[in-house]
């Protein structure tokens, strides 16, 4: 194995070491290959959900935002998504790895350290690390059960891997658990998360990534395809209604965690393509007039009033390259399925990127 440690070697990951020991929420696993395992809690505390969910409900727009759906149930129903046979974005994405990810292995540059934004399915990032082999991997997650039991079975199945796991909202800066010696960063970014993101926000968000991975470091990104609109609609609405208790869990998460009494059956999961924004719309739209509460305040609803819970970008190839370089990436390479749903960029750090302050 490369190492790619500046003054040690990694097996060394000792919890008695000083550079080991960083941070307040750090810990080692239990369990099998426990100690190359680490484990960094940067998780929103309940202050702050409270906080974004308040202010959410407040705005004249209702609105939520869709980190909040991945608490331990809403993970669950995520995962079932994704196996849903009109939900097409993780088996093409999938397919697309399976296909090329030798050749971005040779992109991102074997023996470094992987960072993965997102690491919701596992088998994407499995494939990935049988053509990487990277020495470190630093899977980053909202959602706690999700980032453990995934970095635990990826433990098991690759031994010489060293995992830092961080839970915490990408969405806000906050620091990775990597060492000052570690060179070749590399960062993944499956699954068209990026779509959630407005596009200032996208941009602001690769623009962190891209100063956080240096000068030519390389993002491999998933960035679902703008397509046909019947296919999208399908994709959000599927027949045995999984999308709609996902969207609905929402609500679920906030009477649990906010004291809310949001009551389900008045509530209706709605979704469409928004063509002006190119974006797919979640809604929670209420059915009645209603006065609903949450954590000691009031929220009034007209009957057919939204909150709006997701937006899910859909890019053309053009349109994402231009976006990734106004966050001081160029493209490398881009890969796609045979149907044109799909893409999956090699994004690399522009040159003068290190230059820029
Ligand atoms: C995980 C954000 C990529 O936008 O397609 C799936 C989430 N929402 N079905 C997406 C989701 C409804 C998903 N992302």
């Amino acid at each position: 194995m490369t190492s790619i440690w500046a003054a040690r070697p990694l097996a060394d990951s000792d919890s008695t070491s000083p550079e080991t020991g960083v941070g307040p929420g750090s810990s080692d696993l239990g369990g099998r290959g426990a100690e190359r395992i680490r484990f960094y809690d940067y998780h929103p505390t309940p202050a702050d959900v409270r906080a974004e969910v308040l202010q959410g409900l407040a705005q004249p727009v209702k609105r939520l935002p869709p980190k909040l759906f991945y608490d331990r149930r809403g993970s669950q129903l995520f995962d079932a998504i994704t196996e849903l046979p009109e939900y097409y974005p993780t088996r093409t994405e999938i397919g697309i790895l399976r296909d090329h990810g030798s050749e971005m292995a040779d992109r991102l540059g074997r023996g470094s350290v992987l960072i993965e934004l997102g690491s919701g399915s596992s088998l994407k990032i499995q494939i990935l690390l049988s053509a990487l082999n990277p020495a470190v991997y630093v899977p980053v997650d909202i959602s706690k059960e999700h980032l453990l039991a995934s970095a635990r079975a990826l433990a098991e199945r690759f031994p010489d891997l060293s995992i830092r796991a961080a839970c915490a909202d990408y969405s806000t800066p906050f620091d990775l658990p990597l060492e000052p010696g570690w060179q070749n960063l590399a960062a993944f970014f499956p699954g068209s998360s990026i779509g959630n993101f407005d596009p200032d926000d996208a941009r602001r968000l690769l623009r962190r990534v891209a100063s956080r991975l240096g000068g030519g470091g390389r993002l491999l990104i998933g960035v679902d395809l703008r397509k046909d609109p019947a296919i999208l609609h399908a994709a959000y609405n599927d027949s045995q209604g999984v999308t709609a208790a996902f969207n609905l869990n929402l609500l679920v998460r906030i009477n649990r965690e906010l004291d809310g009494d949001f009551d389900l059956d008045a509530f209706e999961h709605q979704a469409y393509f928004n063509a002006r924004e190119s974006r797919v719309e979640m809604h929670l739209v209420s059915r009645v007039d209603q006065e609903v509460e949450v954590a000691g305040e009031v929220f009034g609803f007209r009957r057919g009033e939204s909150i709006h819970t997701e937006s899910s970008y859909k890019y053309g190839i053009a349109d994402f390259h231009s976006l990734a370089s106004d966050a001081g990436f160029a493209s490398e390479q881009v890969w796609m399925d045979q149907e044109q749903r799909f893409t999956v960029h090699c994004l690399r750090v522009a040159g003068t990127w290190s230059q820029r302050l």
